[in-house]
């Protein structure tokens, strides 16, 4: 690596070379370490040289707050009775750039739930509800994410949740538009990025969409 490294002399037997300026790229460093050959050579008519192996572990700092893909999230659901008490209502997570415990997230509702309507899991970041709601109802919960950095960074965005009336069952069968979809994915991908989009001709009423399962395919 030449250019990073200086060499001064320090008394007539000593001499110290000083690695500096190894710019680490900012989080595209996946290793824990960089090894260098540093190489000593004298200014003598016949220069006689030296190598040395040394390894250079390089931390992680925590330099990047959590991101949420969107600041503002707006839901629509059906109104909840009192025994739908405890289904999930939507995850709002984010995603932290760093690593390790810089990166290690965990979720709080800081705004919104004075009367308790609602919990958010911490690590999985599933807001649910704890009440009922009536239609013509209308939430709006600030979410934090925090890491366990030193010092924590945080950010927060909207959730705004509108109650509507159960929509009358359709009469028409569903129909997705294609028998399958096949979606293909970067191993870079941001998270939250768009895979795909299934779609299914526009009907009277609102749909909503889940996904209920997981099916692993391997080839070869
Ligand atoms: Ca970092
Ligand atoms: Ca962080």
């Amino acid at each position: 690596m030449p250019g990073n490294g200086r060499l001064q002399a320090v008394g007539d037997e000593k001499a110290r070379g000083f690695l500096q300026g190894l710019r680490v790229d900012e989080e595209l460093v996946e290793t824990v370490s960089r090894a260098l050959d540093v190489t000593v050579m004298d200014g003598g008519p016949s220069p006689r040289q030296s190598t040395v192996w040394v390894i250079i572990h390089v931390l992680d700092e925590n330099d990047n707050k959590p991101q949420f893909p969107e600041k503002v999230y707006q839901i629509k659901l059906p109104e909840r009775d009192r025994k739908k008490k405890g289904e999930p209502i939507y995850r709002v997570f984010a995603y932290d750039k760093d690593e390790g415990p810089n990166s290690d997230l965990s979720y709080s509702i800081v705004d919104g739930n004075e009367d308790g309507k609602f919990f958010i899991d911490p690590k999985t970041a599933v807001v649910s509800s704890r009440k009922q709601f009536t239609a013509g109802s209308y939430d709006i919960l600030t979410i934090k994410a925090t890491d366990n950095g030193r010092p924590q960074k945080s950010s927060t965005a909207r959730l705004h949740i509108e109650w509507i009336r159960k929509p009358v069952p359709s009469a028409l069968p569903l129909v997705f538009d294609e028998p399958y979809y096949n979606f293909t994915v970067m191993e870079h991908d941001k998270v939250a990025e768009i895979v795909g989009v299934v779609s299914m001709q526009q009907s009277a009423t609102p749909l909503w969409f889940d996904i209920t399962g997981k099916r692993n395919e391997r080839r070869g």
